[in-house]
């Protein structure tokens, strides 16, 4: 019997139900850390404070994981280093920064790939998604079934609307440290510039970058609509975090640990999901009242232009034929 089935047994099962709630408390046994690039407010953060609080209620207090939300531990490069050194234990990150490590793990940005969220949810939570974790598991990490929530991605700039790809020409516009991210941006004849969330307030600021692209949640959270003036709904691609943890230090918990703090983590993408889902309902209102100016967009123009390139080509060749047609499967032909 593990540890924690013992303590399950002392605490509870064993015990009359009146001494549950007088036991003595019983020490931390694994004190674990979990970091992310999101704002304590932004939802990621909130269901992840939440999940650990829950982990540490369903083990007893023998599993306490600490959050450092906010690149309060580094910027994403930095902290993916900790998370495979083992420095950290658990990290949400973008499948496309993660790329860097596990080339796989992009696929789900490839432009226009996905119409809407439930489109998003079941590759993500079906073949798709089983594809990329079962590349991450070749790393030394795992990473938990549930991808979470970033959402879909638009453009904000500080100079110029932009409504067309022509209007992306030279435009210097920040983008996650990624190859994909750099690919995309470059086909469409803008000039992408590689910096980590961490910096990305103060890129703007300074005008070392004139735009950017996240989901509208992430520029309210952020603040972002403090430095940009307007904002492009393009939707050009969906983007998720994937639950990673370091493989070593997860398999030496004890099993049934591993179990509550899988299934935790799973159930808190899905409150997370739900938080963003709800989000979306309110904040294009929020984000103009507070001055950002929404910009129509040609969105098919962005596609043609992606194409016209020869993006999804030269993208189809690096993920392989076999990955490729998982994508197609669930989302339609692309090229
Ligand atoms: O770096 C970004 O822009 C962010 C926060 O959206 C990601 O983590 C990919």
């Amino acid at each position: 019997m593990s540890v924690l089935n013992r303590r399950a047994l002392l605490a509870g099962a064993a015990l009359p139900l009146i001494a549950i709630g007088s036991r003595p408390a019983r020490a931390v046994e694994f004190t674990l850390k979990l970091a992310n690039n999101s704002p304590i407010t932004h939802p990621q953060s909130i269901r992840q404070q939440e999940a650990a609080d829950r982990i540490k209620a369903a083990t007893n207090g023998a599993v306490e994981i600490q959050l450092f939300p906010n690149n309060q531990l580094g910027s994403d490069t930095d902290m993916l280093s900790q998370l495979r050194s083992g420095a950290i234990d658990f990290f949400t990150l973008s499948g496309l920064i993660l790329s860097t490590l596990v080339p796989a793990a992009s696929i789900n940005g490839i432009g226009f790939a996905f119409k809407d969220y439930d489109t998003v949810w079941k590759a993500m939570d079906g073949k798709l998604g089983a594809h990329v974790r079962s590349e991450i598991g070749k790393r030394g990490l795992i990473a938990f079934d549930n991808i979470w929530d970033n959402g879909f991605r638009q453009i904000t700039s500080s100079s110029r609307p932009i409504k067309l790809p022509a209007d992306l020409k030279g435009f210097k516009i920040r983008v996650p440290v990624s190859p994909l991210w750099t690919s995309m941006f470059t086909a469409l004849g803008a000039s992408p510039i590689s910096i980590n969330f961490a910096e990305v307030y103060s890129a703007l600021q300074t005008k070392i970058a004139e735009g950017q692209e996240n989901p509208l949640t992430l520029i309210q959270i952020a603040k972002l609509y403090e430095v940009q003036k307007y904002c492009s709904m393009t939707s050009h691609m969906w983007d998720g975090f994937w639950m990673l943890g370091n493989a070593k230090g997860f398999a030496a918990l004890p099993k049934d640990a591993q179990a509550i703090i899988a299934r935790e983590f799973n159930a808190a993408a899905f409150k997370e999901r739900a938080d963003i889902a709800a989000l979306n309902g309110s904040v294009a209102a929020d984000l103009k009242a507070k001055g950002l100016e929404f910009v129509e967009v040609d969105k098919p123009a962005f596609r043609d232009a992606l194409k016209t390139a020869g993006f999804y080509a030269e993208w189809k060749k690096k993920y392989g034929d076999e990955a490729w047609a998982i994508l197609e499967g669930e989302v339609g032909t692309l090229s």
